[in-house]
């Protein structure tokens, strides 16, 4: 590698190389050193996040050292790397999975004893970093820690939002958004001064013929914005590899304009294109699985995919090879459709900055790309207005209705007389205004295309992508079912778990390799195993108890079954199902016997999750349970038998400590609505039974754990058409059970049912689109066999251990296996 110290002196530099502390004493005297230099505090005035910012920034410099041999050992190397493209990236907290992974944890939590602190406070000081919404982007966060745990050279590239989710408060049993200003002290990231970029908007397109003959196109006249790059180290678990991840910022131009309005007096002017600049990487849209359209959305998009493939082909070009050898350097994936336009901009670049011919760029960029769907939800399938491309993006405009004249002739070509055919393919949708169909860009633009659990990939062939399975051919689609990482969301998560299952299966390989797992079966039916692992639950129950007294001031007790549903609120995930469910407990105890009552399992049924704030069924939904959360905890004919609990602000900080304790989750969504899910990997991963459809990765969890270890219920995604269709024509008639349900909101015993009319609407007048009375009675029947079920301890004790045993396939490490084979064609760089 290239560098400005001569030969000779390096061996000076050498001598003084940075150490990273490996025992107790060197790291106590790296945190006090940060505590009294970097953050100018002392023994006097060290307070809990002082000392967490001793600790993280002790932290810091040993991943910094692992991230610096690690990019320098893959620029060396210059073997293939894959950039993960993704507007999200819901990281959560650092400091426990930094010292985790550099198996560091014990030595530090002894060593910040000594020095006057519990190291579960200073974790607790940490603010989430929640760059993303949901599953999606939490998807992203497990993959960049499996990416670098396997030795895979690999980079996110995301935007640096100012304001990550916001902060969801209940007031008055509404939901109320506050801004989540996160960036106060961020340890983990590096601005990189010296890395910008300047991204262009609106202008027009000149055209010009070059001196020999060819049609040339220049891009010019718009506005310029700057974007800076922060860098976040991602350590992978039990290895040095440290890989990157890049987020944009965005910032004025330091062009010469601004200086000219400067000088000439319009201060105000200047400072409001400062704003306007940095409003583009100032917040995240949020939404899941909802698209909204907006101009500034838009403009978030390009500014991001065009920072990192100036940045990806910068990188590219200093290796000095050719151009046809980009695919093999470079796999750049698509998290979604939000990302498309890369494809354009390579395009782009190839075809107006490099001067490639159409045809080369286009087989360069067809290699490079895969583009991962992840719902086939039409409100959250992406498409942008042709004004307003046309407006922002001029040339990339030219470039997208060229693309599709291409491809629009070779379909003509194998589909003679198939007008038909061209008009549902095209990526121009003829509405007023013309549309462009993100999600056929990406298709048309990529090498491979894959959904997200088997049963996903299978719909997005025979529904939404059909055309192009008959088209491209069915080899171009595949599945890569989802998983998680082991290390945050059991090891991190579940401390105590994970220690009892090292102490049987010898050691913690377990984490590196998730299928040894099921070496806990032989384990599964020895009584004092079961004990064992039912008191880890228990005390992971009492944890969540304390935590529900001292925000809500509801008292449960932890030896109820703890039912627990967490996940954005959205009326495909059906909240709404579950909490008439409650009423309808509710309402079944209200009419029994005390004798009848003393005979029922005791519940605790736990809800969380955020609304997209302009979505007002979702915050409805929400309305519902406070209101029954309200009249049902303090009902005293019902005591300890029921309690409702709201936990306000779900996030991931939240799930690490709601999966290890639950007996019962629910992933209820509307059969072939949620394409793969997560949490239920999760809290299976833990212990947990779960409640669920046939849809998603559920599907595969039950193939893998047993039909008799899940509670599945509900309608099959082949019937759900039919469903609607008779709901739509007025042939049918409500669930009973339901019934009652909607007449006790309407009698008011919840409060004004006036609040509630559009969920009761929803259901009749509205056709029940997401037929939860169609899956009512088999919803409420599948209850009563978990009552049952939880009745007999050891055979549940059986279940919970056999589940986990069977888990090995959801770890996001034999996830990304799948897209370094199959996808990207990648190898590990050896350690
Ligand atoms: C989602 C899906 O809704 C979810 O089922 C899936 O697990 C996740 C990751 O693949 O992607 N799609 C969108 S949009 N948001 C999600 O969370």
């Amino acid at each position: 590698i290239e560098s400005s110290i001569p030969a000779p002196l390096r061996d000076t530099w050498k001598k003084f190389a940075a150490t990273e502390f490996k025992e107790k004493e060197a790291f106590q005297k790296e945190v006090v050193k940060h505590i009294e230099t970097t953050l100018a505090r002392s023994l006097y005035n060290c307070d809990e996040l002082a000392a967490y910012s001793g600790v993280a920034l002790a932290f810091r410099d040993r991943l910094i050292i692992d991230w610096n041999k690690t990019q320098q050992a893959h620029t060396l190397l210059d073997q293939k790397r894959v950039y993960y493209l993704s507007l999200e990236f819901l990281m959560g907290r650092t400091l426990d999975n930094a010292m985790l992974n550099q198996q560091m944890k014990d030595t530090a939590v002894d060593g910040i004893s000594e020095l006057g602190f519990r190291m579960e406070d200073l974790i607790d000081q940490e603010h989430d970093a929640a760059l993303g919404n949901g599953g999606l982007g939490r998807l992203a966060a497990c993959f960049l820690d499996s990416l670098a745990s396997l030795n895979f050279p690999a980079w996110g590239y995301g935007l640096r939002y100012r304001y990550g989710i916001f902060k969801q408060e209940i007031i008055d049993g509404y939901q109320v958004e506050v801004p989540d200003y996160w960036l106060d002290f961020n340890p983990w990231e590096f601005p990189r001064h010296d890395i910008t970029v300047d991204i262009m908007f609106y202008g027009h397109v000149r055209k010009y013929t070059e001196e020999d003959g060819r049609t040339s196109h220049v891009w010019e006249g718009g506005e310029v914005v700057q974007a800076l790059a922060y860098d976040v180290p991602i350590p992978g678990y039990g290895t040095p590899t440290t890989n990157n991840l890049r987020l944009w910022s965005s910032k004025p131009s330091t062009g010469e304009f601004d200086f000219q309005k400067f000088n000439s007096g319009d201060y105000e002017s200047s400072v409001r294109d400062q704003q306007r600049a940095e409003t583009i990487s100032a917040v995240l849209y949020p939404n899941d699985n909802i698209d909204v359209g907006k101009e500034l959305r838009l403009k978030q998009q390009y500014f991001w995919v065009a920072a990192s493939l100036y940045d990806i082909v910068r990188r590219f070009k200093k290796s000095g090879r050719a151009w046809s050898d980009f695919p093999e350097q470079v796999a750049i994936q698509l998290n979604d459709t939000h990302p498309t336009l890369a494809i354009v901009e390579l395009q782009r670049i190839l075809i107006d900055k490099e001067q490639l011919d159409w045809d080369d760029a286009w087989n360069i960029v067809t290699q490079t790309f895969g583009y991962t769907n992840h719902t086939v939800l039409p409100e959250a399938l992406e498409k942008w207005s042709v004004p307003l491309v046309q407006n922002l993006l001029p040339r990339h405009l030219q470039i997208i209705y060229e693309i599709n004249l291409y491809f629009l002739q070779t379909v003509e070509r194998r589909f003679p007389k198939d007008r038909d055919l061209l008009r549902r393919v095209s990526i121009i949708e003829e509405s007023n205004p013309q549309v462009i169909r993100m999600a056929y860009l990406a298709i048309i633009g990529s090498k491979k295309v894959n959904g997200v659990a088997e049963l996903h990939s299978d719909l997005i062939k025979s529904t939404i992508f059909k055309d192009f399975v008959t088209i491209f051919g069915p080899d171009k689609f595949t599945n890569v079912t989802n998983g998680v990482t082991p290390r945050r969301w059991l090891h991190q998560a579940n401390p105590k778990l994970s220690a009892l299952i090292a102490e049987k299966l010898g050691g913690y390989q377990f984490l590196k390799d998730l299928t040894l797992l099921n070496g806990l079966e032989k384990w599964a039916d020895d009584k004092d195993f079961q004990r064992e692992w039912m008191d880890i639950k228990y005390s992971n129950k009492q944890r969540l108890a304390k935590y529900i007294k001292e925000t809500t001031g509801i008292a449960v007790n932890p030896h109820a079954l703890f039912d627990i549903q967490v996940k954005r609120i959205h009326e495909y995930k059906r909240q709404q199902m579950n909490i008439f469910g409650v009423i309808s407990r509710y309402l079944a105890l209200k009419k029994m016997t005390k004798a009848e009552r003393a005979k029922q399992v005791q519940r605790v049924s736990i809800f969380g999750g955020k609304a997209a704030p302009g979505y007002w069924m979702a915050k409805t939904i929400i309305r519902l349970i406070t209101a029954v959360s309200e009249v049902v905890n303090n009902d005293i004919d019902v005591g300890d038998l029921l309690k409702v609990v709201f936990i306000e602000d779900y996030n991931v900080s939240k799930a690490e400590f709601l999966c290890p304790a639950s007996d019962l989750s629910e992933h209820i969504s509307t059969a072939g609505t949620e394409a793969s899910g997560t949490s239920n990997m999760k809290f299976v991963l833990n212990g947990g039974l779960i409640i669920g459809t046939c849809d998603g990765a559920n599907i595969e969890i039950t193939r893998e754990i047993g039909e008799d270890r899940i509670f599945l219920f509900g309608h099959l995604a082949e019937d759900v058409e039919d469903l609607r269709h008779a709901h739509r024509y007025g042939k049918t008639e409500m669930d009973p059970a339901l019934r009652e349900v909607c007449d006790e909101i309407q009698k008011g015993t919840f409060g004004d049912p006036g609040i509630f009319g559009g969920l009761i609407h929803a259901l009749t007048d509205g056709g029940d689109y997401y037929l939860v009375s169609d899956d009512f009675a088999s919803y409420l029947a599948t209850h009563k066999l978990v009552d049952e079920a939880f009745k007999d301890p050891q055979s549940w004790a059986n279940k919970c251990i056999m589940s986990v045993s069977a888990m090995g396939f959801f770890t996001s490490d034999r996830a990304i296996q799948e897209y370094a084979e199959n996808i990207w064609n990648l190898e590990p760089v050896p350690m």
